[in-house]
């Protein structure tokens, strides 16, 4: 028995010292676990912090300190290899994409508020939070940073819940790109690429169908926000949903991105559908800078409710790539029971491209833009301006007879909004416009041929095959009904016109060339004098030129002024004199 205990005890003992000596195994097995843990981690913390810095270095490392900073313009001593850089960089995007690089993403800006938009006060908790959209298709990786640091740096957290980011089928990915703009806007950007490029319209309604908030602001990729843009915004489409608002477009130079004040206007097209921007009414100009009636928006910057939106049908899915969808919404807002308001408190800022630069957004398909453009609008005509298309398609026959598409769901959507006719529009909102833009317009202030009065034999011809330059060709027989190539009009709108091109000067107004209308004066605009018989380009005093035959090579020229010389002297085949003399009413010289 008591051999037995013995035994017993030495068993127990036995049992005792294999868990013990099992602890200490597991104990030591779990130290030398935790220890390769604790290694693992700190590499991959260090690879992080290493990957920050990569990408850092990629997208902050050029920027110089405080260059641009309060929005100023952005200057610097450029050598002549850097001159060549930024001659490049805007050539290839419209912009000095090589400055911006240097122009840090979080710069300051004045604030250039009206006095009284400082003092006002808002109570967030009132207002919808909101989901920003911005498509993309190939803008520059800079520009975009400052697009997002700037809506983070003045947009308070509690109305931002998300910004969409929609790359719209750009050419490349730029994982270095996607990957910064995760870490450096956590939780605040989400990412959304379309492969292939589906244009502005449809990729703003993709970024739509992603979006949680319960307001949509839509904004280009090229924006700066200021200060308290947002709260005005969203007060009117809280009173009433709805409403669309749009803020006051300042403007971002392409050369220096200096921050220059916009004005408040009230947004239309005119019969060219090329955007045009009226004075305020008197009373709104008193009211300033409450928030008045904007006829036809910009098109890039604005806000808007996501449940509108979408009984509105977003935008016609027929319109593609770009061009025209402004005009679209507009009328579907305005005609289908909503309005826009532009809210002169709220500032942003829109990085407008050199005017010379032709973006190329072509889609799929290669369709030539001005194809796209073309379909476009006539899409809008057809189904919104009811019989007032016709005074559009006066003036671009070229819309005629391109096809349209299928417009039955348009037209469906109109019938089931009870949208009210056009007619409405101009009467409600535009009669101010009809002043300027008028739908029966007035007699031409001349037409029929331009002879020279120096080679009376030659007349200011078209030169239809050849693309640029007009020519000098023998007078037709009819000098007030010639051939449509000799048939030129000095039009209501102060342009020197045969069908749809006019007459421009380039080259600080030497070059004389023809070009498709644009309607905005500028380098179209031309004059003439009865008793000099000149045909002047240019509105103001110090901008003019004269037009100038060169019989010996046929062609025309334009050269300073001088009355003397014969060869800036014509005749136009029909005279309407009684307009000419009032041809200076009302229009700016100096
Ligand atoms: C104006 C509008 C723009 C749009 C356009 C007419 C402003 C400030 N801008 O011209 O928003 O209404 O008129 O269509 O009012 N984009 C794509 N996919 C494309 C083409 C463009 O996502 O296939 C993006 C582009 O990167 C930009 C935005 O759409 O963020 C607008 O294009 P834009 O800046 O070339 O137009 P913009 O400002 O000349
Ligand atoms: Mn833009």
């Amino acid at each position: 028995m008591c051999l037995d205990m013995l035994r017993h005890k030495k068993k127990v003992l036995l049992l005792l010292l294999m868990m013990a000596t099992g602890s200490i195994v597991y104990y030591l097995y779990t130290l030398k676990l935790e220890r390769e843990r604790d290694a693992n981690i700190s590499s991959t913390t260090s690879r992080l912090e290493r990957e920050i810095s990569e990408l850092q270095a990629v997208f902050e490392s050029e920027v110089i300190p405080d260059l641009g900073a309060l929005g100023r313009p952005a200057r610097g001593n450029w050598s002549d290899a850097e001159l060549e850089a930024i001659g490049r960089s805007q050539r290839e995007t419209g912009y000095n994409a090589w400055l911006s690089k240097r122009i840090s993403a979080e710069r300051t800006l004045y604030d250039m508020r009206h006095r009284s938009c400082k003092k006002l006060e808002y109570s967030l908790e009132k207002l919808p939070s909101v989901s920003v959209v911005i498509t993309y298709h190939n803008e520059d990786a800079s520009v975009l940073l400052r697009t997002l640091s700037s809506l983070r740096n003045r947009t308070p957290v509690l109305l931002l819940r998300e910004i969409i980011l929609v790359d719209d089928g750009s050419s490349s990915v730029d994982q270095k790109l996607n990957d910064f703009l995760q870490i450096k806007f956590l939780n605040m950007v989400r990412q959304h690429r379309i492969a292939t490029q589906v244009g502005l319209m449809q990729a703003r309604v993709v970024g739509a169908e992603l979006a949680l908030a319960d307001v949509l602001v839509f904004l280009d990729s090229h924006v700066e926000v200021t200060k308290g843009w947002l709260e005005p915004l969203l007060e009117p489409i809280l009173k009433n949903n709805r409403t669309c608002t749009t803020p006051i477009i300042d403007t971002i130079d392409y050369e220096n991105f200096g921050y220059r004040r916009g004005k408040p206007s009230r947004g239309f097209f005119n019969w060219q559908f090329n955007y045009i921007q009226l004075p305020l009414l008197k009373e709104e100009a008193v009211a300033m800078p409450a928030p008045h009636k904007n006829p036809i928006m910009n098109g890039g910057l604005f806000a808007i409710g996501r449940q509108w939106f979408s009984e509105l049908g977003g935008y016609d899915k027929g319109l593609k790539i770009w061009g025209g969808e402004q005009f679209e919404l507009s009328l579907k807002l305005w005609l289908c029971g909503g309005q826009i308001l532009e809210v002169p408190c709220s500032r942003v800022g829109h990085l407008y491209r050199d005017g010379k630069f032709q973006v190329r957004y072509t889609d799929k398909e290669k369709t030539k833009e001005s194809r796209m453009i073309s379909r476009n609008y006539r899409r809008v005509a057809e189904v919104w301006l009811d019989e007032f298309k016709d005074k559009v398609f006066a003036n671009m026959p070229h819309l005629t007879v391109i096809p349209v598409g299928n417009l039955a769901e348009q037209r469906e959507l109109k019938k089931r909004l009870h949208c009210k006719p056009f007619s409405w529009f101009l009467q409600n909102l535009a009669s101010d416009f009809l002043n300027l833009y008028p739908i029966l317009d007035p007699a031409e202030y001349a037409s029929g041929v331009l002879q020279s009065l120096s080679s009376p034999k030659l007349c200011l011809d078209l030169n239809e095959s050849r693309n640029d330059r007009p020519k000098l060709s023998p007078c037709s027989s009819d000098h007030i009904f010639p051939k449509p190539e000799q048939h030129w009009t000095l039009s209501n709108h102060r342009e020197l016109r045969s069908g749809t091109y006019c007459l421009e000067v380039r080259n600080q107004g030497k070059d004389v060339y023809k070009f498709h209308c644009h309607g905005q004066s500028g380098n179209q605009f031309w004059s003439f004098d009865s008793k000099t018989r000149q045909v002047i380009s240019g509105q103001m005093l110090d901008f003019r030129h004269c037009l100038e035959a060169q019989p010996k090579k046929n062609l025309v020229t334009s050269s300073v002024c001088d009355p003397k010389n014969n060869n800036q002297q014509w005749k136009f085949g029909y005279q309407n004199s009684q307009r000419l003399r009032h041809f200076w009413d009302n229009i700016k010289t100096q």
